[in-house]
């Protein structure tokens, strides 16, 4: 559908003595001139907002093939770091991985600020020095997505550096796994946006509640302090709508995550502890497609990986003099 031809025609610059100025003296100082007339003749950016929505929301199938690929090598990015992820590695190292393979595929970089953050740092939203030097056995969360032929995957995993979750790491990371597995299931067309929401709030909180950690639900954004799904393509936090009802061909995340710093009030036990898992979905006519499927989300498929040899297992260069 062409959504701009109702209000603008193909030429409709051409009459316009306002985008004409620019034309003719294109400036920074001229921009801003246009962008205060512009607002006043025509109401802000609210038509850019407006159109932009439309046309970015709903992806086309070359977008979708795109999407695709990038979330897919993204994908097999992080199932390498599961293979390869050892207590003496830093975080670095890791990013570095998922960059290296991100390469490898053609990708030109990455679509966001790679976050990779071990223990106390999995519990920083957007942490992005990655300078711990050694992981040691606690979890480290990656938030990592290519940037390929234009288009970004957006995918984050949580995984344990000795192979092995421990149980309190194993009990919060299930939590947050449900969270999706019920996410996953409104992922279709005609299902309000907000619902996903509501129910990520439900399973998380009834999680916490069993274990202790909160006495209300309440409490819940205490240890998930952000939402659970976002629009994403030429941009990782693209443009789309967020009321109303998915439909057909958008592309959304779905992440939950429970955060839980030094400090908290709640036994010592589960401090430092940062889980976060994030997939990215295709929503379609009666259920969701899931593009990164190929890094493992289930507890015991990210410890069989853990256990699966990596191209980069005994990496070694020479010292420095
Ligand atoms: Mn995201």
């Amino acid at each position: 559908m062409n959504y701009l031809k109702p209000r603008l025609a193909d030429d409709a610059h051409k009459n316009s003595a306002i985008i004409q100025e620019l034309v003719a003296r294109p400036d920074s100082v001229t921009l801003l001139g246009v962008k205060a007339k512009i607002k006043e003749t025509m109401g802000s950016a609210g038509l850019f907002d407006e159109y932009t929505v439309k046309l970015r929301g709903v992806k086309q199938p070359e977008e979708l093939a795109l999407l695709s690929k990038s979330v897919q090598l993204s994908s097999i990015a992080h199932a390498e770091v599961m293979r390869a992820v050892k207590p003496n590695m830093s975080e670095r190292e890791l990013e570095g991985i998922l960059m290296y393979v991100h390469k490898k595929y053609g990708a030109e970089g990455e679509g966001y600020p790679p976050i990779v953050g071990v223990g106390a740092n999995a519990c920083i939203l957007h942490y992005e020095e990655n300078n711990e030097t050694v992981l040691n056995n606690q979890l480290v969360l990656l938030d990592v997505g290519s940037e390929y032929h234009g288009y970004s995957a957006d995918v984050t995993r949580t995984v344990p550096p000795t192979g092995k979750f421990t149980e309190e790491q194993k009990a919060i990371y299930q939590i947050v796994y449900e969270a999706q597995e019920e996410v996953f299931k409104l992922c279709k067309a005609g299902v309000p946006y907000a619902s996903l929401e509501a129910k990520t709030g439900e399973v998380l909180a009834a999680g916490l509640i069993k274990l202790g950690i909160i006495k209300e639900a309440k409490e819940l954004r205490t240890y998930y302090p952000h939402g659970v799904s976002h629009h994403m393509g030429l941009d990782v936090h693209d443009k789309g709508s967020y009321q109303g009802n998915l439909e057909e061909n958008m592309v959304i995340t779905v992440e939950p995550g429970i955060y839980i710093p030094a400090g908290s009030k709640c036994d010592k036990k589960w401090w430092n502890i940062g889980v976060r898992i994030e997939d990215d979905i295709v929503i379609g006519k009666d259920k969701g497609t899931n593009l990164s499927i190929d890094a493992p989300r289930k507890w015991q498929d990210v410890e069989k990986m853990a256990a699966e040899k990596s191209i980069f297992d005994g990496a070694k260069f020479p010292p420095l003099k």
